[in-house]
């Protein structure tokens, strides 16, 4: 879809759903560069949420009282907002979790456990984040499998030449991508990875924590197995996030989490387990922010998608256009048509830690770390970066205080 003038994101306009904008230190609103760790929250979602907690809220799936069957309705409706957020076949095929870190160590330990051996090989890519690299990496070493890495080029991009060299060390079993890396931004082939995989028989893991956010996702499309999303990363509330997986084989694999509402009857000698999506939903889940998840969906799909992903665009080419003004300032990653809303940077002769205080000082949130990517860092050679993010909130303005924020710091610190 063409983003047109009417379906131009106005960030503007959107920042008035965000209270955290109204609150002014030293007479100006917080520029909050720091949405790749979590976004801000509309007042819909929270609305949505008090609501629930005030008029529908028992648990779910258990009582007959009408209180028990509005929790249950607003749960799985929610269920069928981030089905057809991400385009499963099926509701059921969505299973809530805590975050995209439960959801990508679920498919490790059940799948991985079950499926993987010595002479196999587990293939991650050099921009993943800890959550799935170290479970696959784990899972890899208590199976007896391979583990190895697609390593990046000087953009930050996977040299996806290097595939053949991997491929030979083993028996390629899963391949596990994120679609945007979270330091880097960089947009990656997860389409081509899932058609190099199923070559081999292996299935595709995609991380999508990252993407769903910013750009439409579709499962169908992407043509993976599993994929990971958060709520709180795209305006909905932390505590929950979602495991798309193929029916066939979710429904093959051993629960993750055992305990109640993942089983269909107990007894001493046996216990068996609870249709999709419930056989992997053991105990009470995070049922208002489920709801709140599903008016997350509602509220990015009323901006939409596409137009964030562009409004996200402008920014990181103007960013970058800024920085490169600077020959003090290293910026990392690929060029704006391969990336989304994310600039990582370092200041010649600063810490990334300094400069994020210097930038606090100003006002500017932004994110100075390894962001849970050490793989990453070696290969960029820096134990550090600091990290701009963007989201439907973000506009130029906010781009001008980092940039001034970053003369600040080098001409005190540099
Ligand atoms: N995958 C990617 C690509 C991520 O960026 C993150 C979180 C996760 C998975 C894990 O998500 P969670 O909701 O389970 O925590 N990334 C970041 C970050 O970049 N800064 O803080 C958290």
């Amino acid at each position: 879809m063409a983003v047109t003038p009417e379906t131009k994101l106005d960030a503007h306009r959107l920042r008035a759903d965000f209270a955290v904008f109204d609150e002014l230190v030293n007479g100006r609103a917080v520029a909050f560069l720091d949405s790749a760790a979590s976004a801000q929250k509309p007042r819909q979602v929270l609305d949505t949420m008090r609501d629930f907690y005030e008029h529908s809220y028992a648990n779910v799936h258990r009582g007959v009282y009408r209180l028990a069957e509005r929790a249950t309705t607003g749960y799985e409706t929610a269920r069928g907002k981030v089905a057809g957020f991400v385009n499963a076949r099926s509701e059921r095929e969505v299973i809530f979790t805590r975050s995209a870190t439960e959801a990508l160590n679920l498919v490790a330990y059940a799948w991985g456990l079950d499926n993987l051996g010595p002479g196999d090989l587990v293939v991650v890519t050099d921009l993943e984040h800890h959550s799935s690299f170290v479970p696959w990496q784990y899972v890899a070493g208590r199976t007896g499998a391979g583990f190895k890495a697609i390593p990046i080029d000087e953009s930050g991009e996977l040299q996806l030449d290097a595939l053949d060299e991997i491929e030979r060390q083993g028996t390629v079993k899963v391949v596990a991508s994120n679609l945007v890396s979270n330091t880097l931004g960089t947009v990656n082939p997860v389409r081509e990875l899932a058609t190099w995989a199923h070559e081999r028989g292996a299935i595709m893991v995609v991380d999508a924590a990252q993407a769903a956010p910013h750009r439409p996702i579709d499962v169908q499309t992407l043509d993976c197995e599993f994929l990971a999303i958060s709520s709180h990363k795209m305006c909905g509330p932390s505590g929950v996030g979602a495991l798309w997986g193929r029916k066939e084989l979710l429904e093959s694999m051993a629960p993750f989490n055992l305990g109640g509402e993942m089983i269909r009857s107990v007894s001493t000698e046996r216990t068996t387990w609870n249709e999709l999506p419930y056989k992997f939903e053991a105990g009470t889940p995070a049922i208002a922010e489920a709801v709140g998840f599903g008016a997350a969906v509602d509220y990015v799909l009323e901006a939409g998608l596409e137009a964030i992903a562009q409004h996200e665009h402008d920014l990181v080419e103007y960013t970058l256009g800024k920085l490169g003004e600077l020959p003090w300032v290293t910026t990392y990653g690929p060029p704006p048509d391969r990336r989304a809303g994310i600039v990582s940077l370092n200041v010649d002769g600063v810490h990334p830690h300094d400069v994020a205080q210097v930038l606090d000082w100003e006002g500017v949130a932004v994110r100075a770390g390894h962001h849970c990517t050490q793989p990453l860092m070696t290969k960029l050679g820096v134990a550090a970066t600091v990290r701009a993010s963007f989201y439907v909130y973000s506009i130029q303005e906010e781009i001008d205080r980092l940039v001034d924020g970053l003369h600040k710091a080098k001409s005190s610190l540099g």
